[in-house]
C-alpha cells in the first residue's frame, strides 16, 4: 500500500535523512511502518506516530546479554532483509554492552558492564538471549570468570524492563532439550520468577521485537501479554488459524505440522522482508514458540505415521 501522506517538516526531515543513509526510498520506509503499525493492530492514523518512533523517538539504554544460544536472536536482526531492523538496533536504541557488535573485549567489556549498569540502575532495558545453565553451580556456562547465572542475578534484577528474546531465553530452547548435561533453564525460572516480556521463536522474528519497542515509545508500558508473558499482538493466535494453507488439499498437517498447537504471527508477519514463512516454504511448522521446543515441539521427532498426522486443537 501506497502512503503519501506528508508529514511535519522535522519528522520528513527524520525520515529523509534515514532512507538517505539506508539507500532505500521513503515508500519503502512508510511500508515498515505500515508492517509494524498491523503488527500491533493500530489504525492508520497511528503511521506518524510509528514513523516519528522509529526516527526521532527517545533512545532508551539497553544491556544485551548473551547466554547459553547460537546467537541466531542477534544474527535475525543484523542479518535481516529489512534495511531499518539492523538500524533501530544500532542508532535508535543506546546500546550499552552487546557481546557480539560491542568493540571491547575481556576485561574492558566487562567493566563497560558494570559501568552501564550502575550508571543506568533502574532505567535500562534489559535483552536476554539464551537459556542459563544451573548444573554443578552454573560452571557449564563461564563469561569473565562468572556464571552466567552469576551474572544474570547481578544484572537482570536492575533492569526497568526484561525482555527475553527467542525460545532459548523464554522457555530453555534447544540448551535445555533432552540429553543436555547444563540443566539450562530459562532466564524466568533461573531468576526466581522474576518478570520479563517474551518473545519466543527459534529465532525470533526482529519485526516482532521492532514492534515492541516502538509500542514501548508510544505508550510507555509493557503490551497485553497472554499467561506465559508473552505479547499478544504477536503470540494471540495459532498459526494455524492464520494459516494460508488452512482448509485446502496442501495442509501439511499429516506431516507432523505444530502450527495447530503454535501461537506465533508467522502466517501474517512473515520473514526477509515479509516473503516467506515455514509452511509457505513448504516446511511443517516446528512449534519454535512454544514451550518445550526442541523436545515436544518439533516435527523432526514426529513418531506418527505420514499421512495421518494427529494435531491438538482443530480451529
Ligand atoms: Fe536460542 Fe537465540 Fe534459537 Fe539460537 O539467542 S532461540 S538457539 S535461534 O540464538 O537463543
Ligand atoms: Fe496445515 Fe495448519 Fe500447518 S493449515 S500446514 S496444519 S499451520
Amino acid at each position: 500500500m501506497e502512503h503519501e501522506e506528508r508529514f511535519d517538516t522535522k519528522l520528513e526531515e527524520g525520515i529523509s535523512s534515514l532512507v538517505e543513509k539506508k539507500g532505500v526510498t521513503r515508500r519503502d520506509f512508510m511500508k515498515f511502518c505500515g508492517l509494524i503499525a498491523a503488527t500491533l493492530g493500530l489504525e492508520a492514523t497511528m503511521l506518524p506516530k510509528v514513523a516519528e518512533a522509529l526516527v526521532s523517538g527517545p533512545r532508551p539504554p539497553f544491556i544485551w546479554l548473551q547466554f547459553a544460544e547460537c546467537t541466531g536472536c542477534t544474527e535475525a536482526f543484523l542479518r535481516s532483509s529489512s534495511p531499518f531492523i539492523d538500524d533501530l538496533l544500532l542508532n535508535k536504541i543506546s546500546l550499552e554492552y552487546h557481546e557480539t557488535v560491542m568493540a571491547p573485549a575481556g576485561d574492558a567489556a566487562l567493566k563497560s558492564l558494570n559501568d552501564a549498569v550502575s550508571k543506568y540502575a533502574g532505567q535500562f532495558i534489559c535483552v536476554v538471549e539464551g537459556s542459563i545453565p544451573l548444573a554443578n553451580n552454573g560452571t557449564y556456562g563461564m563469561n569473565g570468570g562468572q556464571t552466567m547465572l552469576q551474572m544474570a542475578q547481578q544484572v537482570c534484577p536492575q533492569a526497568k524492563v526484561m525482555i527475553s528474546l527467542g525460545t532459548c531465553a523464554c522457555f530453555g530452547g534447544l540448551p535445555a532439550a533432552a540429553g543436555g548435561v547444563t540443566g539450562a533453564e530459562c532466564v524466568h525460572g533461573s531468576l526466581g520468577g522474576l518478570r520479563t516480556i517474551k518473545l519466543p521463536g527459534c529465532p525470533p522474528n526482529p519485526v516482532n521485537f521492532a514492534a515492541l519497542l516502538v509500542n514501548y515509545t508510544l505508550f510507555g508500558d509493557y503490551p497485553a501479554l497472554d499467561s506465559l508473558g508473552r505479547p499478544t499482538f504477536a503470540y494471540g493466535k495459532t498459526v494455524h488459524s492464520q494459516c494460508q494453507r488452512n482448509g485446502t488439499q496442501w495442509c501439511l498437517r499429516g506431516f507432523g505440522c505444530r502450527g495447530p498447537s503454535t501461537y506465533h504471527n508467522c502466517p501474517t508477519v512473515k520473514f526477509n522482508d515479509a516473503s516467506s514463512w515455514c509452511v509457505q516454504a513448504d516446511s511443517p511448522c516446528s512449534g519454535c514458540s512454544q514451550p518445550g521446543f526442541w523436545d515436544n515441539g518439533s516435527f523432526f521427532n514426529y513418531s506418527g505415521t505420514y499421512g495421518g498426522g494427529t494435531s491438538t486443537t482443530s480451529d
